[in-house]
């Protein structure tokens, strides 16, 4: 098995925004007269931001017109946008950086797929945007994860099929979306509560390919 390219979720794998979607739901839930619940939050990891604002209203046991949604979207993003506008290296998580320059000096094909409409930016904003070939993020896909459109269009912009493509995921929802495709899943996180995948990470610091491969070549 040859691993040609890997594709990478944002956040909670190359950086931890969670923080920030959470500060800002939390807002928002504050501002309709309840409080968010953390443990709610997970939930929220790795689907798009509308599907998200439909749980937290569940959550608060809240019914509004879809013209009202579009309006908190809206005010939650601008929350999002202010928390993000400082962001800077010092936002990478361990080893991330080091893994993705060394991939690249090996050949491999880097990309991103990530649910979120601020990938871009925020990639920019950390300054590792030049690191990736392709980068497909909730703007460029109609169907949110657990589809597996976002990975998909991230190989096709690779050009390799996705057996030969990782995707590295720190949600259930995304795992799935990669699996149902035929990518090579890893969990970035816990095997309890990534029960998706066959292999898991903590960090990608002292990670290699090569411990993939070698796992790949035991399941073979
Ligand atoms: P935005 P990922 C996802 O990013 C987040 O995990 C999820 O919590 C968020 O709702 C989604 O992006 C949409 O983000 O509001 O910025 O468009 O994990 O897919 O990189
Ligand atoms: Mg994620």
């Amino acid at each position: 098995m040859e691993i040609k390219g890997c594709i990478f979720d944002l956040d909670g794998v190359i950086v931890d925004t969670a923080k920030y979607h959470y500060q800002s739901w939390k807002r928002l839930a504050k501002e309709l007269g309840f409080e968010f619940d953390e443990a709610v939050n997970e939930r929220l990891k790795g689907i798009s931001r509308m599907d998200s604002l439909n749980i937290v209203l569940a959550q608060g046991g809240i019914l509004v017109t879809e013209e009202e949604k579009e309006t908190m979207c809206y005010e939650k993003n601008e929350w999002y946008k202010e928390y993000i506008s400082e962001l800077d290296e010092s936002e990478l998580l361990p080893g991330v950086k080091v893994f993705i320059e060394g991939l690249r000096a090996e050949g491999v094909k880097i990309g991103l797929g990530s649910a979120s409409r601020n990938a871009k930016t925020i990639l920019k904003g950390i300054g590792i945007d030049h690191l990736f070939d392709v980068m497909i993020d909730g703007n460029d896909v109609s169907k949110s994860k657990p589809d597996p459109e976002v990975f998909l269009k991230g190989a096709e912009g690779l050009g390799l099929a996705p057996e030969h493509v990782v995707v590295f995921e720190d949600a259930r929802k995304g795992l799935e979306a990669a699996i149902t495709a035929g990518f090579i899943p890893v969990g970035v996180g816990s095997p309890e509560l990534l029960p998706e995948a066959d292999m898991h990470i903590q960090s990608f610091e002292n990670f290699s390919l090569e411990e993939v491969l070698s796992q790949l070549d035991k399941s073979a």
